[in-house]
């Protein structure tokens, strides 16, 4: 009896002591693990990016590109936000960052205003702002290192400038042609630039007639609501020029529902910009007739950009990424296959 008991306590103790040799060592564990993390943290670079929503293909990309490129294997430590296409998220992710003391804020600004007390705070902390994307309208070019984005006014030409090749080839470059253009969020570079892009090539055609220009904020929904309204509106619209391939998807579809047709041979060209994968599918079937290449690779300049100001090079103001135009003759097979967005 008195045998079975003690063998009883000592099997309880055993199985204590085993516990608690098991805890300590357990958070030993826990303890190094974490401080090893800690310690690669302090040598990596800590970079806060506030992206601004993810309203479009092109955006997914960017987004895409970007999480690839500041990696732990690079030598960084990312804290991402996506703002929901609203700046005051933005402006709430960028003093987060600041009060993080992150080495680098890197943002896409959703629209060009409103930034000048945000960057003046980036400014005071002593933390470098990098721009992706889009750019901001400041007076003081110095609350931002430097740019890395797209010429979206040359977009816009480049855009005119087919049009026009387009009309002369067809033979009707002396016809009025009506137009209709779906717009990118107001306000935001890509719109301004590719607007004033297109507008200054419209202006030496008399017999341009840009029937309406209204907002579709960047995406298919919106695109396919807009177009609606200008086909009931217009029943004579020649052209379409929208400013992003998910709200070209979107017009397309009510233009196929409204039983008019679309592209090399249809009775309305479509001119598109960004040129995601999906859309490109569209040109090489000749659904759209052209697409200005928008490139969203953009992690890649961005990790040179910041390799250089660590080396305390002096960077330039603005870094614009290649971009190309394409339409049914160079979208081939091989580039279909390669385009990874
Ligand atoms: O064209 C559009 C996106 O600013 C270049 O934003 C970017 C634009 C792009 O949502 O698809």
């Amino acid at each position: 009896m008195f045998w079975k008991r003690s063998y009883g306590l000592i099997m309880v103790g055993l199985l204590l002591v085993m516990m608690i040799a098991l805890l300590l060592s357990g958070s030993r564990l826990f303890t190094d693990i974490e401080e090893e993390a800690h310690i690669e943290e302090e040598d990596r670079i800590v970079v806060g990016v506030s992206q601004l929503g993810s309203e479009s293909g092109w955006r997914t990309a960017n987004t895409e590109s970007v999480q690839n490129a500041f990696t732990q294997q690079n030598g960084y430590f990312l804290i991402y936000n996506n703002a929901r296409q609203k700046q005051e998220n933005q402006l709430k992710a960028i003093r987060s960052f600041i009060s993080q003391r992150v080495d680098y804020i890197i943002f896409s600004p959703v629209v060009e205003t409103g930034w000048e007390t945000v960057l003046q705070e980036a400014k005071q902390a002593g933390i470098p702002v990098i721009l992706m994307d889009r750019n901001v309208d400041v007076e003081d070019e110095s609350l931002y290192v430097t740019c890395v984005g797209s010429d979206f006014e040359k977009e816009g030409e480049k855009a005119g400038h087919w049009l026009e090749r387009e009309l002369v080839q067809r033979g009707v470059s002396g016809q009025s042609v009506n137009i209709v253009i779906l717009t990118g969020t107001e306000g935001s570079s890509s719109q301004i630039g590719r607007s004033a892009g297109f507008a200054t090539v419209a202006e030496k055609h008399n017999n341009w007639n840009i029937l309406e220009e209204k907002c579709a904020e960047f995406t298919s929904t919106k695109g396919k609501e807009v177009m609606k309204t200008f086909l009931k509106r217009y029943p004579d619209i020649n052209v379409v020029v929208s400013q992003n391939d998910d709200m070209t998807f979107g017009a397309i579809e009510a233009i196929k529902e409204s039983g008019r047709t679309v592209g090399v041979d249809g009775d309305i060209i479509i001119l598109s910009f960004d040129a995601v994968r999906g859309a490109l599918d569209m040109v090489a079937d000749g659904t759209i007739n052209v697409d200005i290449e928008c490139n969203p690779n953009q992690g890649e300049y961005l990790l040179r950009v910041i390799d250089m100001l660590e080396a305390d090079e002096t960077v330039e103001k603005m870094y614009y990424v290649e971009e190309d135009i394409f339409t049914i003759e160079n979208v081939t097979e091989e580039l279909l296959q390669e385009r990874t967005y």
